[in-house]
């Protein structure tokens, strides 16, 4: 590190070990941190009303995954990337999985993409139709497939079905629907493979979701079988939840298979993680810390960059990502628990406030120098010329939409 950066981090570690922190052991989880970033979030998006293009933005799966390599090349801690099929589908899922492998990277979680067709307008695994539902179930089945090729052991799902009016349809035959089809693919997936399901309150569906909120995803999850876990994505719940509390319960019931990260002010805005409320994101941390020495989380970002450049966004994402866990890791627990126990309110939230107020930007950056990353990921990126370098190659990348 720079002569500047070095001081400051010693200045910190001292302070810290002064404090009775065990800045090796707090290093040590910063080393193993793992955020996995979305091929999505390489690709145009927008909002209804207009998609602005980006010049360079991949064309293709294959570099929308040489642009994830290059976040972990500078952060160190993203070495796998969420496909969504069909926006990610290829001819040779091998060929997909060697090219990440050569960069350093894996595949991660699969997404099949349930909302994108006429014949899901009334629900894809919920529809009335069987038909409808049949074609779902393929689509969940080739995803299986999808996975095994690529080598993950991930299967993620999130599904648009709901109603729009009261009346449209009956609540618990749609559920009953839903079970049956995942059912059909949870029997498909081999031993090693989990599948996540992600709850949402509302969008595209209007009067109400079929997996609205975590009950409901952790209710059909039980139903399924012991693989099947809930993912939280921080966008998908109604204003003012308790979204560290949720993270909690589904700990202890043994179901919280995964996040996707992002930020939001009103809806589902998928912001840049911590950008609007990063305090909450320390909470959901100071939940995780203990719990996930035994358990596997997927820890995923889910964001779309709308006007904003897409590679530093992911990158900011992940830095954030990297100093909210490791203010997290700095809660003096011993004072907590103490706090609590004897009743003292405030203690305990002081000791809270102590931690989130660390200033932990020097710590993370020795870190990422550690494993090989960049100390200032984002001005490194942009003094390497691979934006412009990509702008030139890939010109306006594949226009508008989602894929
Ligand atoms: C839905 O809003 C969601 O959060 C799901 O994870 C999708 O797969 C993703 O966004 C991309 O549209
Ligand atoms: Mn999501």
């Amino acid at each position: 590190m720079e002569s500047t950066e070095g001081r400051a981090y010693e200045v910190l570690a001292e302070s810290l070990a002064a404090r009775g922190v065990g800045v090796d052991r707090v290093e040590q989880r910063l080393r193993s941190q793992r955020v996995e970033t979305p091929s999505w979030g390489y690709g145009n998006s927008g909002t209804r009303f207009k998609v602005f293009p980006q010049p360079g933005v991949p064309r293709d799966p294959f570099e929308k995954v040489a642009d994830a390599a290059e976040v972990h090349r500078l952060t160190g801690i993203c070495p796998s990337v969420a496909i969504h099929i069909p926006w990610d589908r290829v001819e040779d899922y091998g060929e997909l999985k060697g090219y990440a492998e050569d960069l350093g990277l894996r595949v991660g979680a699969v997404n099949p993409n349930l909302f994108q067709e006429e014949n899901y307008k009334l629900g894809s695994v919920c529809n009335p139709d069987p038909a409808v539902r049949r074609k779902a179930t393929e689509h969940l089945l080739e995803c299986v497939e999808i996975a095994r090729e690529v080598g993950s052991e991930v299967l993620s799902l999130w599904f648009a079905d709901g109603t729009n009016y009261p009346g449209q349809d009956s609540f618990v035959e749609r559920r009953h629907r839903m079970q049956e089809c995942l059912s059909e693919a949870y029997e498909a997936m081999p031993e090693s493979m989990r599948m996540l399901l992600e709850y949402k309150p509302f969008e595209p569906a209007f009067y109400h979701t079929d997996l609205s909120d975590w009950g409901a995803a952790l209710t059909m999850c039980q139903r399924l079988g012991e693989r099947a876990e809930v993912l939280v994505d921080l966008g998908h719940h109604l204003q003012g939840t308790n979204i560290e509390h949720i993270v909690s319960l589904l700990l202890d019931e043994g179901r919280l298979g995964g996040f996707h990260f992002n930020n939001r002010k009103y809806a589902d805005d998928d912001l840049l993680v911590g950008s609007v409320n990063p305090f909450e994101l320390f909470l959901i941390y100071v939940e995780l810390i203990e719990a996930e020495e035994s358990t596997r989380i997927d820890y995923m970002i889910d964001q779309a960059h709308n006007v904003e450049a897409k590679i530093e966004a992911m990158i900011l994402s992940v830095t954030n990502l990297q100093e909210s866990y490791a203010k997290a890791l700095l809660v003096d627990r011993q004072a907590l628990d103490e706090a609590r126990r004897s009743g003292d309110v405030l203690g305990a939230h002081r000791t809270l406030l102590d931690a989130y107020a660390t200033d932990v930007r020097p710590l993370c950056a020795k870190v990422r120098q550690d494993i090989g990353g960049a100390v200032d990921p984002i001005a490194t990126f942009e003094q390497s010329g691979y934006a412009e370098r990509v702008a030139e190659e890939r010109a306006e990348g594949v226009g508008a939409g989602w894929r």
